[in-house]
């Protein structure tokens, strides 16, 4: 039987993490660090003197100008994506960035310094503009088209124009299936044009363009949980990040937390960011409240927490805070493996079923190395997530749970071992400058 509560909960305050005070109802009081104008917002002020930012010795990028086109298909996937990549391009290689995005109000949920009403505004050093307003752009040395966005046709007619050709990207969606590195970099000329775009694949396997990594996140996370201790204490609850869609097996899911909770001290506290699935869980939460639930006092209590949507720079240090991760879409995917914490992968749902093959490609890289007993319980887990299975979900659960030990050491390794591929940023910004001096323009002053 689920019981539930909408209050701030006492005992959360043993792992009282540093984040804003609005994303901690049931946290601490600590406040939110401050940054002064000139320290780069990526750059935690903890940091010791060596992490601080600087260019990576083999670039020279600052002349270099890049444009980036966002469309929000939906969620936040598009923007969460380029808005991370711009910040990396602009903070650490000294690129010139405008982001082009048609979506300001989407956009505004991950970065709240957003003006809705400015068709061009300047956010921490790199120029965002509306869609809208690209009839006039004078292309930059690098577009990146991301997700085949498509440019606008005042744009791509003014690119051809240009006396030096712009380096000309589409940035593909993320996937692990072995495809990708065959397609990684392999130009395609555009058939009005003439020009060429060059197809960037982000992936896992070293034949791939990697995933986004700013140089200073793992020190950065390992920092912070060096500092709160408290979070992986004995007597710290077992602590769930629940980000997905909503989802038919949502309330089996609950179910099952409230089960392992009722048998444990230390209880289970589940953190979810407001929207669909929040309401869902609260439906949920609701329902058995009515319907009568019975705490014992010897027993810890399942504690829901529905927590505002963070601003993408917190978004980290909240994923740190907790033991299980449950991730959806691409980029808090890729976030959750950075934590170096067990997480679940809720896939952005395709047609005919076809998010299963790129599930099961990264659940097969994955699970290398994991002893088998632990894959079958990951792969089970993610199995009836992703089905939205709400009769099995409690048991796959439980049987994630018993082998956390083992899942929990093999994210760390699988985040330490990812690491050793150069980054998402790095490997643009290489194959930009190379590109870019061939055709002899940028990048060769160095
Ligand atoms: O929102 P997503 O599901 O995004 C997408 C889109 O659906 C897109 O169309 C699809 O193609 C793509 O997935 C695969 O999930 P994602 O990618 O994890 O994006 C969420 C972003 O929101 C990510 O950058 C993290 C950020 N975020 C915050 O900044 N604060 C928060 O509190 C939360 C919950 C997320």
């Amino acid at each position: 039987m689920m019981r539930g509560t909408w209050k701030p909960v006492v005992h959360w305050r043993k792992w009282s993490p540093k984040l804003a005070p609005e994303l901690r109802p049931a946290f601490g009081t600590t406040p939110r660090p401050t940054l002064s104008p000139e320290v780069s917002p990526e750059v935690s002020p903890e940091l010791p003197p060596e992490l601080s930012p600087e260019l990576p010795p083999k670039f020279s990028t600052s002349r270099i100008t890049c444009d980036i086109f966002c469309r929000v298909v939906d969620n936040f996937g598009d923007i969460g994506v380029t808005w991370r990549l711009a910040r990396q391009l602009a903070n650490e290689f000294g690129i010139a960035v405008r982001l082009i995005v048609d979506d300001l109000a989407s956009f505004q949920k991950l970065a709240p310094e957003i003006d809705l009403r400015l068709a061009i505004q300047q956010i921490g050093g790199i120029h965002v503009i509306a869609w809208q307003e690209t009839s006039t752009l004078e292309p930059a040395q690098s577009v990146i088209e991301a997700f085949a966005c498509e440019l606008p046709t005042a744009y791509l007619s003014a690119m051809v124009e240009m006396p030096q050709k712009p380096v000309w990207l589409n940035l593909e969606y993320l996937s692990a299936e072995s495809w990708v590195g065959e397609h990684h970099l392999l130009p395609s000329p555009h058939p009005q044009t003439g020009l060429s775009k060059h197809f960037f694949f982000p992936g896992f396997r070293a034949n791939t363009g990697g995933v986004l990594r700013e140089r200073n996140l793992l020190p950065e996370r390992d920092l912070f949980l060096r500092g709160n201790p408290d979070l992986v204490a004995p007597s710290a609850p077992l602590k769930i990040f629940l980000f997905g869609y909503a989802n038919a097996a949502s309330g089996g899911l609950l179910q099952a937390f409230d089960a392992v909770s009722s048998k444990s001290k230390n209880g289970v506290g589940c953190t979810i960011p407001a929207g669909e699935l929040a309401q869902q869980a609260a439906a949920a939460m609701s329902y058995q409240k009515k319907h009568g639930a019975v705490a014992s006092a010897d027993l810890a209590q399942f504690q829901l927490n529905i927590v505002p949507f963070a601003p993408q720079p917190e978004f980290d240090r909240l994923l740190w805070c907790h033991d299980i991760l449950f991730v959806r879409g691409e980029d808090s995917f890729v976030r959750a493996q950075w934590a170096g914490k067990p997480f679940i992968w809720l896939i952005y749902p395709q047609a005919e079923r076809t998010h299963w093959v790129k599930l099961n490609a990264f659940l097969d890289l994955y699970c290398e190395g994991l002893d088998e007993v632990s894959a079958a319980a990951l792969r089970e887990l993610h199995r009836a997530w992703n089905d939205e299975d709400n009769a099995s979900i409690g048991a796959a659960f439980e049987a994630f749970l018993a082998q956390m030990p083992h899942l929990a050491v093999h994210a760390k390794k699988w985040s330490a071992s990812l690491s050793e591929m150069p980054d998402l940023a790095t490997q643009l910004v290489t194959f930009i400058t190379k590109t870019a001096k061939i055709q002899g323009f940028a990048g060769h002053h160095a």
